[in-house]
């Protein structure tokens, strides 16, 4: 099947070679290596882009430095106005956006135009969180002296962002860092650096009009053989938010723990629903196909284990297994499509390892696990989405793998359910189907679920931007977007003021000079 997005290309101005680097307005000719963005749905070449090299990332740098002893003197209301903007342009290129995503990337056209949706919501978002960046007033033991805690601005805020989400990381992460002051570098995922660019091309016009200096939201796309230790290292960027895998994120956090900066780290999850005698079947089977293999199972939010119970177990696992036999799985712009490629067929290779660590181990595969041939998967990267029973134990159930493989794991006692939940070294996302509300408070109590996400009848993923998202253990252990999650992105500093004409120690100490 092919579908021409040149229409779409054109107005979100990528052109047949695009340059990697831009400091907000300005675009830099590179002499980077190129990379070549294919569509994974259908195998074309879309463009390419020349990469940034370490002489531009140090000039972004030197730029972006500039750019904040500006941009933190901007009253915040007035960077929200900025930001406000964004949000509006973001609105008049939700379609075209939303399609290259779908392109670019291998999720459906409606995940496309739902990424870009969460990214006009998270300025709606930052506009509002612009007039509130405010600390506590605390009593003082001293007469006459005031304290009170307040947020500064931080600096340069470098996000890395993965693949699977090639625009709205970005910018839950930015547009919170705009209004808290901080100028940003984004380093994308060299998968999806088309995303990239047409987004930096949306925000040029805003930053323009607006004459808001370069360097405050600037671009380095540039994969990590170009870039990755030197940035991670630079003492320039006082926080990194980095979004990834366990591994990288691993080696991420010890480059900025060695020089003591801030990260933000949203890496693996293992995310589970557990299903209750209780539960609405109905609706747990829709939250678990889609948390299973929407996206083609490229979330961090992903659902990877369904933890179900004895007495609904078989009926549950059959009528999953009838939805899967008939899953329309095609191109991605395609709009009866369900279920589009992986991102490429290296992660094809993973999906297909895993497949057969499940059987060594001892799993059993239920469905799927399959690449397609023939016409309309001539890319190879099409999968059939698999369901396997297994043990929480093994070894490769334990690991994320990035696809649409679901282990179907068996309880009898509740407690063994939440055992068996926590029983992995992720902890992002998590949710349980029941309406027995003995169940679902246990879930949400310090004896449930370990993740810094948990719902009750609500599937893993599709978190909304309002709450604060990240999770614990190797998950990494961070917080971006909603909630108070802004505070990462500034500088907490604790005042206090005397306005009497004594010198009082605190502690009631003595010192007579
Ligand atoms: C990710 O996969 O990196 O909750 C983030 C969700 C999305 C975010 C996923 N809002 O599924």
């Amino acid at each position: 099947m092919k579908i021409d997005i040149s229409k779409e290309l054109k107005q979100l101005g990528i052109s047949e070679v695009n340059n990697g680097v831009c400091t907000g307005i300005e675009w830099k000719t590179t002499s980077g290596a190129a990379v070549e963005s294919f569509s994974p749905s259908d195998g074309e070449l879309i463009a390419s882009v020349n990469q940034a090299t370490a002489t531009d990332y140090h000039e972004v740098v030197k730029k972006a430095k500039d750019a904040f002893r500006v941009w933190r003197m901007v009253p915040a209301p007035k960077r929200g106005e900025i930001v406000r903007q964004i949000g509006l342009e973001l609105r008049k290129f939700k379609e075209p956006l939303g399609k290259l995503v779908s392109y670019e990337m291998g999720k459906i056209y409606q995940e496309g135009l739902g990424e870009v949706q969460e990214m006009i919501d998270i300025c709606d978002f930052a506009v509002g969180q612009s007039r509130q960046l405010y600390g506590f007033t605390m009593h003082s033991e001293r007469e006459k002296h005031r304290m009170y805690d307040q947020y500064h601005p931080l600096g340069i805020v470098g996000v890395v962002s993965a693949f699977n989400f090639p625009v709205a990381v970005w910018a839950w992460n930015a547009m919170i860092a705009l209004v808290a002051g901080d100028v940003v570098i984004w380093k994308p995922s060299s998968k999806v650096f088309l995303c990239a660019i047409a987004v930096h091309n949306i925000v040029a016009k805003v930053l323009k009009e607006n004459d808001v200096p370069e360097g405050v939201l600037s671009l380095v796309a540039a994969g990590s053989r170009e870039l990755g230790d030197e940035f991670f290292s630079d003492k320039n960027i006082p926080l990194v938010s980095f979004t990834g895998s366990t591994k990288i994120g691993k080696k991420v956090g010890g480059l900025v723990g060695q020089r003591l900066g801030k990260t933000i780290l949203e890496l693996g999850g293992n995310n589970a629903i557990i299903i209750t005698p209780e539960a609405d079947i109905e609706m747990a089977l829709r939250a678990v196909v889609f948390g299973a293999v929407g996206t083609c199972g490229q979330r961090c939010t992903s659902t990877r284990r369904i933890i179900v119970h004895d007495s609904v177990y078989e009926d549950f696992k059959n009528r999953l297994i009838t939805i899967y036999g008939q899953l329309p799985i095609g191109h991605a712009l395609d709009e009866k499509t369900l279920v589009g490629p992986l991102v490429d067929r290296w992660a094809v290779d993973t999906y297909l390892a895993a497949i057969e660590k499940v059987k060594a181990q001892g799993g059993k595969l239920l469905i799927g696990g399959e690449v397609l041939t023939g016409e309309g998967y001539e890319s190879g990267c099409f999968v059939t989405p698999a369901i396997a029973e297994v043990e929480n134990h093994y070894e490769i159930v334990q690991d994320e793998t990035f696809a649409p493989l679901l282990y179907m794991i068996r309880y009898s006692e509740f407690d063994e359910a939440i055992r068996l939940h926590n029983d992995v070294p992720q902890g992002l996302s998590s949710a349980i189907f029941s309406t027995h509300l003995l169940e679902t408070e246990k879930f949400l109590s310090h004896e449930g679920s370990d993740c810094g996400i948990a719902n009750v009848n609500i599937g893993t993923s599709g978190a909304e931007i309002g709450g604060a998202f990240g999770g614990e253990k190797e998950t990494g252990g961070g917080r971006e977007s909603g909630s108070d999650a802004w505070k990462a992105y500034m500088r907490r500093q604790t005042n206090t003021i005397n306005y009497s004409t004594e010198l009082p120690l605190a502690q009631g100490i003595e010192f007579n000079v």
